[in-house]
C-alpha cells in the first residue's frame, strides 16, 4: 500500500473513532432518569411521583405477586406488569399538573383502589 493511501485510511479510522467516542460521551452525559416502581396487591410503591415538564424519564416496574397493569391515560402510557419481568415505560411529560395512573388488570379484591399520581412540575 502506498503511504498516501495508508495516511487516508488512518485518518478515516481516526474520524470514525472520534465520532463513536463523541456519541458515547453524549449518551453518558444525558442518562435518562429511571424511576423504579413496584406493584403489589394493591398498591404502587411509590404511589406518587414527581416529574419535570419536558424531561424524559423511564418508569421501571416490577410486579411482586400477580400480573398487573400500569395505565397513565393522560400520557398514553401503559404496560403489563408480569412477576419476574421488568417493564419499562418512557414518558416525556408535556403538561404541568397532577395526573392519575392506575392498575388496569384485575388483580384481586383491592384492585379498584390501586392507583397513583404523577405530578408534573415546570
Ligand atoms: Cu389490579
Amino acid at each position: 500500500m502506498n503511504p498516501k493511501r495508508r495516511r487516508l485510511l488512518a485518518a478515516g479510522a481516526a474520524a470514525a473513532l472520534a465520532t463513536a467516542s463523541f456519541a458515547n460521551y453524549v449518551l453518558a452525559q444525558t442518562p435518562e432518569q429511571v424511576i423504579r416502581i413496584s406493584a403489589r396487591k394493591f398498591a404502587f410503591l411509590p404511589g406518587e411521583i414527581t416529574l419535570k415538564q419536558g424531561v424524559p424519564v423511564v418508569l421501571e416496574f416490577v410486579a411482586a405477586d400477580v400480573v398487573m397493569g400500569f395505565n397513565a391515560p393522560d400520557f398514553k402510557a401503559r404496560a403489563d406488569l408480569i412477576p419476574g419481568q421488568v417493564a419499562r415505560v418512557r414518558l416525556v411529560p408535556q403538561q404541568v399538573g397532577t395526573f392519575d395512573f392506575l392498575c388496569d388488570i384485575f388483580c384481586g379484591d383491592g384492585h379498584e383502589g390501586m392507583s397513583g399520581k404523577i405530578h408534573v412540575v415546570a
